[in-house]
């Protein structure tokens, strides 16, 4: 929906914010409202307004025209805004009780007013300073199974779903991912950066012929493989959090792709916390089969019961499908740890160990295990040889 079509575009301030959300009508004029720009990620302006009175609160989320991580030299398209808010709106009908309601959006604006969340936690950061999050892994098993399923070929009436690949057509924030996922880590790039007692590591995986040709696969197959909408960007800081509710936001990475890679993301940024505290790998392992099995669970009974596919029944095919997902999945998660580490964006679970020596080894464990992953993928033959390397690896 575009509302302030006669609005030209300008980057909202805590003050214009307040204003807008008097336009729209989602506060009355006289209310008392305050507000903060809470983005933390590394693209977009986040505005929390609250009405003082009722504690009432909303989102506005703002696209700027440049990666906000980098600076204004980082030119980025204003059309993810409407990408983020049409993804949200079809996930929040596959799976309504992990996806925040959208309110508004103005193309224009590059704005999607959405649900506040302020009661619940980004779980990378709940994660790190030691919440639990008992029922995490299975909402996002559960999300994962609809979302992916429901939009793909088996899921969904299949010229409908080729339309619905044309509006998620999303060229420049795939190449964010093609690039800092798929080819920076591996080479000389200025966007790359770890600390200096990483170096021999990185030649080493630089040098690695045979990973960076599995890497290069992989990225055929993400550049290729239209397989289901993806989320694109599914990392803990992606997820709202609280020991019993799960939201899944900032969908602007959403694109046609290879199921793998979502699932893979949210293998790869659970396995961090293992990496980071060794006391949390019985923890996380759980939630990372905890995930998988609700996955297929879910999976499963939605291609036995919802299949628009005439040949789903073939004895194999549900196992094969099943399979290429899983073994996608664990290539692309180590090519997660390993861009997280050493490229352009990290996460705070392993760049927040104070102690030097403790960080250093954190984070080759975690660049072996992911060239490990990317390498043996074709190896690990299920779930539980999965499970078994890494208790071994972690
Ligand atoms: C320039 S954007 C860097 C990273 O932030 C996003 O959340 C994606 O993970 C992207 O790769
Ligand atoms: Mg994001």
């Amino acid at each position: 929906m575009t509302l302030l079509t006669d609005k030209k575009y300008e980057p909202l301030t805590e003050h214009s914010a307040i204003d807008l959300a008097i336009k729209l009508g989602i506060f009355a004029e006289n209310s008392t409202l305050t507000c903060s720009e809470i983005g933390d990620g590394n693209l977009n302006l986040v505005f929390r307004i609250t009405d003082t009175t009722s504690g009432q609160g909303i989102i506005i989320k703002q696209a700027l025209p440049y990666a906000k991580v980098v600076g204004e030299s980082w030119p980025l398209t204003l059309k993810r805004a409407k990408i983020e808010a049409d993804a949200l709106k079809i996930f929040g009908k596959l799976a309504p009780d992990y996806v925040p309601v959208v309110h508004f959006t103005d193309d224009q604006l590059a704005i999607t007013v959405m649900d506040d969340l302020s009661h619940l936690t980004i779980a990378r950061k709940g994660f790190i300073r030691g919440d639990q999050y008992p029922l995490l892994s299975k909402h996002l098993g559960e999300y994962l199974a609809k979302t992916l399923f429901y939009t793909s070929d088996f899921g969904m009436n299949q010229s409908k779903k080729k339309e619905l690949l044309g509006q998620f057509i999303n060229p420049e924030l795939c190449k964010i991912t093609e690039d800092l996922i798929f080819t920076d880590p591996y080479t000389d790039s200025p966007t790359n950066s770890y600390e200096s007692e990483l170096q021999a590591t990185v030649d080493k995986i630089r040098n690695d012929q045979e990973l960076i040709f599995q890497v290069a696969l992989l990225k055929m197959s993400f550049l290729t493989e239209a397989e289901v909408l993806l989320h694109g960007d599914l990392h803990t800081g992606s997820v709202f959090a609280s020991s019993t509710e799960t939201k899944v936001i900032d969908s602007e990475f959403a694109f046609y792709g290879p199921a793998g890679f979502d699932i893979g993301q949210v293998f790869a940024n659970l396995l961090f916390q293992a990496l980071a505290n060794v006391e949390k790998k019985s923890e996380i392992l759980t939630h990372v089969e905890t995930f998988w099995n609700e996955f297929v669970l879910h999976f499963s009974e939605l291609w036995k019961t919802n299949n628009q596919e005439p040949h789903a029944a073939i004895p194999g095919l549900y196992e094969s499908v099943l399979n290429k997902y899983f073994n996608d999945s664990l290539g692309f998660a180590g090519c997660e740890l390993i861009r997280r580490t050493i490229g352009l964006a990290h996460v705070a679970d392993l760049d927040s160990i104070e102690d030097n020596e403790q960080r250093i080894n954190a984070k080759k464990q975690t660049l072996s295990l992911g060239s490990l992953l990317i390498k043996s993928r074709k190896e690990i033959k299920s779930f539980t040889d999965f499970l078994t390397l890494l208790t071994k690896s972690l």
